[in-house]
């Protein structure tokens, strides 16, 4: 049996790579695959079925277990996160850095994200060291780079070596335009700035994996076996993640080393006269701690908006052990990663019984990157 990576949907259907023929399949799925409400994203890999090589078309099959799905950008089986960060145009925005950091370690946890700071031929080099005394002593792997003059791009090149990575970034950061650098082929739209405004243009309007050759790297091309990039237009900011307000804390390591050594119990480290991180504020960057502090109260709101909607606000971390021992805090898996329930599994046998039409399904009009694409109209938010 055929199989293959879903590289983006695509007039309904989906764009599907298969390896053993080194070719790009149109693809539509069984009817089987929509009735038992399998949603396919850019990164699943599946099985295929009646591939004609003369039109290139396939039907998709089955879809193979997923190691992970990031949900904005949707994207399946994702190794590694790069957060792309422009120094200026548009300026380097702190919180916004840290608050892309906190949502993608919750969506790919305890994978941390990859920081790449792009558009270095802008900047002081003072500037690029305090970027990188913030970031480095926290473990986040800081690449500086430029698309114009070439630094770094060695370096971001081996970093996506054998993994399946996505660029996340604000629009007009380049993610598009260092993609093109390490994959001269890919020749992918790029946007320009807008200059009044200082924001990029929304140029990518939709997530797209691309392999990746390494063609004008011979030692890294010599060495990988596959390696694939997504790229994605940026996001609205309402999108992103928030844990509960307390559990923010998990999120800033500095910040909770401190706070494990604080007496008040649920304490959100803001406030309270002899808390331990405020005792402790001066071994902390202002940035960051602004940036928590801000995470905090968007959380706080987040939390009072789904208690007003009666929404559940999934817990991040859960307590282990406790008997004899002492207890202690973990992060907890995302629904994503946990085992699926005896109950659920039981529905699920079910539901297949139910289904036995295997029927071609080609009416497959809203596919999940079209939902995306909806989804970020509006995005000024983020800007
Ligand atoms: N000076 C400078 N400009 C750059 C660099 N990299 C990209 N740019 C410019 O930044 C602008 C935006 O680049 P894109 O690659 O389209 O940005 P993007 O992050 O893909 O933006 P969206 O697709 O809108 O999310 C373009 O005008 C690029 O030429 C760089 O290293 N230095
Ligand atoms: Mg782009
Ligand atoms: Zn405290």
């Amino acid at each position: 049996m055929a199989s293959g990576t879903v590289l983006r949907s695509h007039a309904g259907g989906y764009l599907v790579y298969e390896p053993e023929l080194d070719t790009v399949f149109q693809c539509a799925a069984r009817g089987r695959l929509k009735k038992e409400r399998v949603s396919i994203f850019t990164g699943d890999r599946v099985e295929l079925d009646e591939l004609d090589s003369e039109q290139n078309t396939a039907v998709i099959t089955t879809m193979l277990e997923r190691e992970n799905l990031l949900s904005r950008p949707p994207l399946a089986n994702v190794d590694q996160v790069i957060i792309v960060q422009a120094v200026h145009q548009p300026e380097w925005n702190p919180l916004l850095t840290d608050r892309y950091i906190v949502h993608f370690q919750l969506e790919l946890s305890p994978a941390l994200p990859v920081l790449c700071f792009n558009k270095c031929d802008l900047a002081e080099e003072s500037e690029l060291e305090a970027l990188r005394s913030i970031y480095e002593p926290l473990g986040y792997f800081v690449i500086f780079v430029s698309a114009v003059t070439g630094r770094g791009i060695d370096d971001l090149a081996r970093t996506l070596a054998n993994k399946v990575s996505v660029f996340a970034g604000q629009s007009g950061v380049g993610k598009s335009t260092l993609l093109n650098c390490i994959e001269k082929d890919l020749q992918l739209k790029t946007g320009v700035m807008d200059h009044e405004f200082g924001v990029g243009r929304h140029t990518t309007t939709s997530s797209e994996l691309y392999r990746l050759s390494f063609e004008h790297f011979p030692e890294i091309r010599a060495s990988q076996t596959a390696s694939w990039v997504g790229d994605t237009p940026g996001f609205n900011l309402l999108e992103l993640k928030h844990p509960q307000p307390t559990e923010v804390v998990w999120q800033f390591p500095e910040i909770l080393r401190l706070a494990q050594d604080c007496k008040f119990l649920n304490c959100l480290h803001l406030v309270e006269n002899d808390c331990n991180v405020l005792n402790n504020i001066d071994e902390i960057s202002l940035g960051r701690y602004n940036s928590y502090a801000a995470i905090v109260s968007d959380a706080q709101m987040e939390y009072s908006r789904r208690q007003v909607t009666s929404q559940k606000v999934e817990a991040t971390v859960k307590k282990v052990g406790g008997r004899g021992g002492k207890e202690i805090h973990v992060p907890r898996l995302s629904t994503k990663y946990r085992a699926v329930s005896r109950r659920r599994e039981r529905q699920g046998q079910y539901e297949e019984i139910d289904t036995d039409d295997d029927s071609i399904d080609d009416s497959l009009d809203a596919t999940e990157d079209d939902t995306f694409q909806d989804g970020i109209v509006g995005q000024e938010n983020l800007d």
